[in-house]
């Protein structure tokens, strides 16, 4: 067969172009592809939900591919190791209460495994701001993490979410800018973000469920960003909470989405 570069040229933006359009009126955006977003986003598309992630790298799985310090295994504890179980993650027992997996197969497992579920997720794209119409999030304005780097002055596109979660991390990017610009009372102990502890695991695990919330109408927070915005601490290498608050989240947004 003679193989036509037109064509898979028209087949590669026309497909894009069909997927963009048709995920820009949805259920829940997810900012942010690390292990908490793509739990969050797995459960989500699983039960029935419209559901995107929106990623600003190349690659899909947050701060997980490099395990801790470059060794390539992540450290999950009992509570965690059911979601490792449900993906179909292998782990091994190290300790009594500790689980030890290959680090590159549980971030290619929970994207693949994700994207099965139905969750559609969009790479090199930036949030760079939300849509607020009135007291509520509704949505979120997008441009290509190209047009970030690159410093370019070009205007975004946006979507429009009955729910949005930031789960972009230690910075909580999303949460941050309707701070700073909106100057939102949040839902914490002073109304603004109270910033990211030093180092203990024990503590940043055992609150990171409190902390996985709705912080703002329409606005929910998973994964490090839910501590970094309710000031707990970090935890390091170990990644039983970032699932399990991305199970949480997904939970009570299906509660609130089917009210
Ligand atoms: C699009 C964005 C934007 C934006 C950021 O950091 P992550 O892996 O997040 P979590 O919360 O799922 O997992 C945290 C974990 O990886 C970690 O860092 C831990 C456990 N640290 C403990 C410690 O002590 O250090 O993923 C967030 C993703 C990244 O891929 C970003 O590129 C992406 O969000 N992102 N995407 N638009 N504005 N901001």
């Amino acid at each position: 067969m003679k193989l036509d570069d037109i064509i898979i040229s028209k087949a590669i933006v026309e497909e894009f172009m069909k997927d963009f359009i048709d995920y820009m009126d949805i259920d829940v955006a997810i900012g942010g592809g690390g292990p908490s977003g793509l739990t969050a986003g797995y459960y989500l598309a699983k039960a029935g939900f419209k559901v995107a992630l929106f990623e600003r790298k190349l690659s899909i799985g947050g701060g997980m591919w490099g395990g801790g310090m470059m060794f390539n295994k992540i450290v999950v504890q009992e509570e965690g190791k059911r979601i490792l179980d449900e993906f179909g993650i292998k782990s091994s027992s190290y300790d009594e209460n500790y689980y030890v997996s290959d680090s590159v197969e549980t971030v290619s497992t929970l994207c693949s495994k994700a994207s099965q579920a139905g969750l559609k997720i969009f790479n090199l794209m930036s949030i760079e701001d939300v849509m607020i119409p009135g007291e509520k999030v509704e949505g979120l304005v997008l441009n290509w993490s190209s047009v970030e780097k690159s410093g370019l002055h070009v205007d975004p596109l946006t979507i429009r979410s009955k729910a949005v979660i930031d789960a972009t991390g230690h910075p909580c990017e999303i949460v941050k800018v309707i701070q700073d610009k909106m100057g939102a009372k949040l839902n914490t102990e002073n109304g603004k973000i109270i910033g990211e502890k030093s180092m203990w695991a024990e503590v940043g695990e055992s609150s990171i469920l409190e902390n996985t919330k709705e912080v703002y109408p329409g606005l929910y927070v998973a994964g490090m960003a839910a501590n970094a915005v309710y000031g707990a601490p970090r935890m390091g290498p170990i990644f039983g909470g970032m699932l399990l608050s991305g199970e949480k989240i997904a939970n009570l947004l299906m509660e609130e989405l089917n009210k």
